[in-house]
């Protein structure tokens, strides 16, 4: 039973108690800034500690972003480089396992790979990414590419979505990361990143990676120029699809950054309106297991604070993050396992460290193991 009961969310709570699915006028309601955020992260915390109790999870993982050089300009992206800019890198086999060696020496357990989508490369530079740091440290996960980049590839080998994934798959890809969902509805996505893999494209591609046994995350950028029935459309798009093939393991809300974008006038998402992003989805994400509070994103604090508002998870260790950092994030670049587990207890949680595929990670001196399956209540 709940503290707190404002007549507004009278409705919607007795949904949430009895375990009911919140509609598309319920999650607009959620949005109205009568909802006082208090009641709204209680109701967010109570499906939260149903799913998960008091546990909070995090992984050790690095990223890796082998380009920044990109053929398109979506507005809210100061990672990009042009061909002939300065700040344009390309990163050569080498230098791809020279980032391996370095995450498998720190214990990671996971490498996130995305990047740009570079004038001149081929397809086999890509592909090789992923064979070169697979055959070399077949322990580390990768976590690779988003519909994004899978779409480029299908350009470039002229292959369909399905034959991609299953080369890729063949290299040594582990999951779909989350990027390139941005914001499904045309009328925001044909102004922020007009010509990029749209919304049907990013469904094929999650789609066909759950029916090859694939999981894959999934994301919404929030805080530019959308509005709340954008969001919410977004958040029931990936419902549906969460509905046919239950392959995604965590959704992450990505609050927009706007330092050295195209969207440099609009300001920044308030902590408040994070916290209720959290909360929404927590409530209407209602068959996607985890909600991560990507700490890189949100500041430390926030994703503290976030860990009672929906969120069961907080990312992990990080380094070599540049998406954000380039955007004017002011979180360090890294958190040592010692200093999360610290954050995570001192919002109230039990730290555990957790794979990609959210095992539990038991440790040795010098190894590691993946363990039992961590298992949400439905
Ligand atoms: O697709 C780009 C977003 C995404 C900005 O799967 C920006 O575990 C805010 O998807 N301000 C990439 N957001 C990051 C991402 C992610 C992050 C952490 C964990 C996982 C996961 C996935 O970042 C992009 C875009 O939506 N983004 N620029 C910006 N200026
Ligand atoms: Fe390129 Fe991705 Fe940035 Fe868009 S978000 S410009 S696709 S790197």
């Amino acid at each position: 039973m709940l503290r707190t009961s404002s007549p507004i969310l009278a409705n919607i709570r007795a949904k949430v108690e009895a375990g009911e699915r919140l509609t598309f006028d319920d999650g607009l309601l959620l949005e109205s800034p009568e909802v006082p955020l208090p009641e709204l992260g209680e109701l967010a915390n109570l499906v939260r500690e149903r799913k998960h109790g008091d546990a909070a999870y995090y992984n050790i993982n690095t990223h890796l972003n082998p380009t920044n050089v990109c053929v398109y300009r979506c507005t809210f992206c100061a990672f990009r480089s042009d061909l002939r800019e300065a700040k344009g890198y390309w990163m050569n086999d080498e230098q791809v396992l020279e980032r391996g060696r370095e995450a498998v020496a720190n214990g990671c357990t996971e490498m996130h790979i995305v990047g740009g989508l570079h004038h001149q490369a081929k397809y086999d530079w890509y592909r090789r990414v992923v064979s070169v740091l697979h055959e070399n440290f077949p322990e580390l996960h990768l976590k690779a590419w988003t519909p994004v980049e899978i779409d480029w590839f299908c350009r470039l080998t002229k292959k369909p979505v399905r034959w991609v994934l299953e080369d890729m798959i063949d290299a040594g890809l582990g999951s779909l990361p989350g990027g390139g969902a941005e914001i499904f509805h045309p009328e925001v996505r044909s102004k922020i990143c007009e010509h990029k893999a749209d919304s049907r494209r990013w469904f094929e591609t999650h789609r066909t990676a759950h029916e090859l046994g694939l999981k894959s995350n999934c994301t919404m950028l929030y805080g530019h120029i959308e509005q709340p029935y954008h969001r919410i459309d977004h958040l029931i798009r990936l419902r549906d699809l969460q509905d046919e093939t239950g392959g995604f393991q965590t959704f992450i809300p990505l609050a927009f950054h706007p330092e050295n974008t195209g969207l440099a006038h609009i300001k920044k998402p308030s902590g408040l309106m994070d916290l209720r992003m959290m909360a929404i989805a927590r409530l209407m994400l209602d068959n996607i297991p985890h909600m991560k509070a990507y700490w890189i994103m949100l500041g430390i604090g926030t994703a503290q604070i976030a860990l009672s508002y929906g969120a069961d998870d907080i990312d992990g260790t990080v380094r070599h993050e540049l998406i954000y950092h380039d955007a004017g994030a002011t979180t360090p670049e890294i958190m040592s396992v010692a200093e999360l587990e610290r954050v995570i207890r001192e919002a109230g949680r039990e730290p555990i460290e957790r794979d990609t595929l959210y095992h539990r990670i038991q440790r040795t001196a010098d190894s590691w193991r993946a363990a039992e399956p961590i298992v949400a209540a439905v």
